[in-house]
């Protein structure tokens, strides 16, 4: 069971994190304009793991008998002036869903609400997995500068990367996430 404050607070973050695939399908987009398909699909593969995220509060809150949400998504930019921008922009997003992570990390120790401290562990852990990956590819983005040819190495790499979380939701995220494991 979920206080009314706990469960407003969760169906927010829901909302956050169909921004954040919002915004990785934007970039998606605006990288495949620019020929970078290697970067157009490390976007989509975190725009999948985005909806996981998304999805996986969506469960949780109905699992604890409350109303989850379905609200207005705002529009993402559409425009970057460069890879690196893209990926500092990705940076300056993520570490915000971390503060919020941390604000309703602390909302459940304020409430005492033991199951959404456990449950929320999950992002707490993850949101350092994101900012690392943002790093690593400012770094490398930083090096390369205007190197055109290191630019399409990284591409090739980006292109690499594969969706390791579940797509499927329709027999519960929880479960789907059980299947893969
Ligand atoms: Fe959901 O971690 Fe990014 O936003």
């Amino acid at each position: 069971m979920l206080s009314q404050k706990m469960a407003d607070a969760l169906n927010a973050q829901v909302n956050r994190e169909m921004y954040s695939a919002y915004l990785y399908m934007a970039m998606s987009s605006h990288s495949a304009e620019k020929g970078l398909k290697g970067f157009a699909n490390w976007f989509m593969v975190q725009y999948h793991e985005e909806m996981l995220h998304a999805m996986k509060i969506f469960e949780y809150i109905q699992r604890q008998g409350s109303i989850a949400v379905v609200g207005q998504i705002d529009r993402p930019p559409a425009e970057w002036s460069s890879p690196l921008d893209m990926f500092e922009r990705t940076l300056e997003h993520e570490k915000k869903v971390t503060a919020w992570i941390n604000d309703l990390m602390e909302l459940a120790i304020a409430e005492k609400d033991h199951a959404t401290r456990i449950f929320l562990q999950w992002y707490v852990t993850e949101q350092v997995e994101e900012e690392e990956n943002d790093n690593d590819l400012i770094a490398q983005l930083k090096m390369i500068g205007d190197d055109k040819q290191g630019l399409m190495l990284l591409d090739r790499e980006l292109a690499q990367r594969m969706t390791t979380v579940p797509t499927d939701f329709s027999k519960g995220v929880e479960a789907a996430m059980e299947a893969q494991a």
